[in-house]
């Protein structure tokens, strides 16, 4: 995702580490590779000139972050407009669709619109039941236009496990009636309407639209935009809104290599919010499109909330909680190293975690690196179950004798042990500077 930006950015960015000062001439001549980036990661002219304009006002007018040095905050005021850009803070941490609801769904052909309709009753389905209800979900389609399209969602519906209504009716207005129909009748809590797509904006698909529209009266209309077409979508987007309206876009295939300039245009352009974003051809592959999140990915600052989060969801909360205090005091032991060793093991592989490491979007790491990495880890952690408590509470103590000793009881030689030692100070730094750079 966004792995074009973001190896420009982190480009653009390190050239301007240990640069004391931000002068006119590095200024510009940062501004114009950032111009250029998003010019090539096709976000339209207009906006682009905009987006400069405006962070170079913020750099030149402020005098508040004189102590930072000059990368840093040259990234904090196009982290802060890049925010902006994509929607600000205003996006709630969670949200819900109201009881009872329609959602139709809308976009051009092979945009994703299907699969994004399996994705929504995946994520109200999974929704309820983290409360321990069930949701009424009905899907129906009026999609006569590609011969396997109604299929397709009949498929998903029984993958998911809601309902599926087929109207007999072949024409989308008369359909769409029926639908609504059997949608009242049966007392479902939410219907998801699948449309038609057409390879490109035609009148009589807007009409239809609009006339499908007024039959369903939906309570969230989803525009949804491939992410891969990049500034063409925004015309596209521009004439549904037009013509048939919508409250929302849903950005479909974030996981595919897109330069991420339909992410970075939509919101600034529309001024409509883009609720959701697809990543992955899967039903779970939705997730809510966080701004934050987004251009710190973007920016290559790493996406540690979404790391968080995974380790939310597979960590102990006490193994967590212990671990987030001593990052933030700065004041690791090899308990708390261990226990983060042990939280690695459970995200799943290194090389999926680098990705999320700020600065780290860019290395490239080879199968081997990381095979030895995660042997590493496992003597890692025999070596720390060796250790005394006071040894793994004071590692100042640790001298020689001692070293042979744990090197004994783990198995391996002392030259690991230094090892050991030797990452877990890298570790420290590495916790210092995340802290410097505020991430705790
Ligand atoms: N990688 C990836 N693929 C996606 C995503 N969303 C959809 N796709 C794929 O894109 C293709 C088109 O998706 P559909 O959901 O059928 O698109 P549609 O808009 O319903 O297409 P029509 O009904 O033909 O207009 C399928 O192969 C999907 O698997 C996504 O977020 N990531
Ligand atoms: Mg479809």
């Amino acid at each position: 995702m966004f792995d074009f930006l973001t190896k420009k950015f982190s480009g653009i960015f390190s050239a301007l580490t240990g640069k004391d000062k931000l002068t006119d001439k590095n200024l510009e001549e940062t501004l114009g590779k950032v111009k250029d980036s998003l010019l090539e990661a096709d976000v339209p002219y207009d906006l682009v000139h905009t987006f400069i304009d405006e962070v170079k006002k913020d750099v030149v007018g402020q005098k508040v972050f004189a102590s930072m040095n000059p990368s840093e905050q040259f990234v904090k005021v196009v982290y802060d407009r890049m925010l902006q850009f994509l929607g600000g803070e205003y996006l709630q941490e969670s949200f819900a669709f109201q009881i009872p609801s329609v959602i139709m769904v809308m976009g051009l052909q092979g945009s994703g619109k299907t699969t994004t309709i399996g994705k929504l009753a995946y994520f109200i389905k999974k929704q309820a039941e983290k409360r321990g209800k069930v949701r009424n979900i009905l899907l129906a389609s009026v999609d006569f236009y590609r011969p396997a399209a109604i299929d397709q969602l009949e498929i998903l519906a029984k993958q998911i496990g809601v309902s599926f209504y087929r109207s007999k009716q072949n024409d989308p207005l008369l359909a769409a009636q029926d639908i609504m129909q059997h949608y009242k009748q049966h007392g479902y809590e939410h219907l998801l309407f699948d449309t038609a797509g057409r390879l490109h904006i035609d009148d009589t698909m807007m009409h239809e639209l609009q006339s499908v529209s007024k039959i369903l009266n939906p309570r969230y209309k989803f525009m949804v935009l491939d992410a891969m077409t990049g500034q063409e979508s925004l015309t596209v987007a521009k004439s549904f809104l037009d013509t048939v309206g919508f409250d929302y876009a849903v950005l479909s295939k974030m996981d595919s290599d897109s330069r991420g300039g339909a992410a970075f245009s939509f919101r600034y352009s529309l001024k409509k919010p883009i609720l959701f974003m697809g990543i992955g051809e899967k039903v779970e592959n939705l997730e809510l499109f966080r701004p934050e999140r987004v251009a710190k990915r973007m920016l290559g600052m790493g996406d540690i909330l979404t790391l968080v989060e995974n380790a939310q969801e597979k960590i102990k909360k006490s193994d967590q909680e212990s671990v987030e205090r001593s990052l933030r005091s700065g004041n690791i032991t090899f308990d708390d190293f261990e226990k983060q060793l042990s939280m690695v093991s459970k995200l799943g592989s290194l090389s999926g975690i680098m990705k999320f490491m700020p600065g780290m979007g860019n290395v490239q790491v080879s199968q081997d690196q990381l095979q030895k990495g995660e042997n590493e880890m496992k003597q890692f952690k025999a070596i720390i179950r060796s250790m005394t408590k006071k040894e793994r509470l004071l590692p100042q103590i640790l001298d020689g004798s001692r070293k042979k000793r744990i090197a004994k009881g783990a198995g391996v030689d002392s030259a690991t042990v230094n090892l050991l030692i030797q990452r877990f100070e890298q570790s420290k730094q590495f916790v210092k500077l995340l802290k410097k750079k505020r991430f705790f």
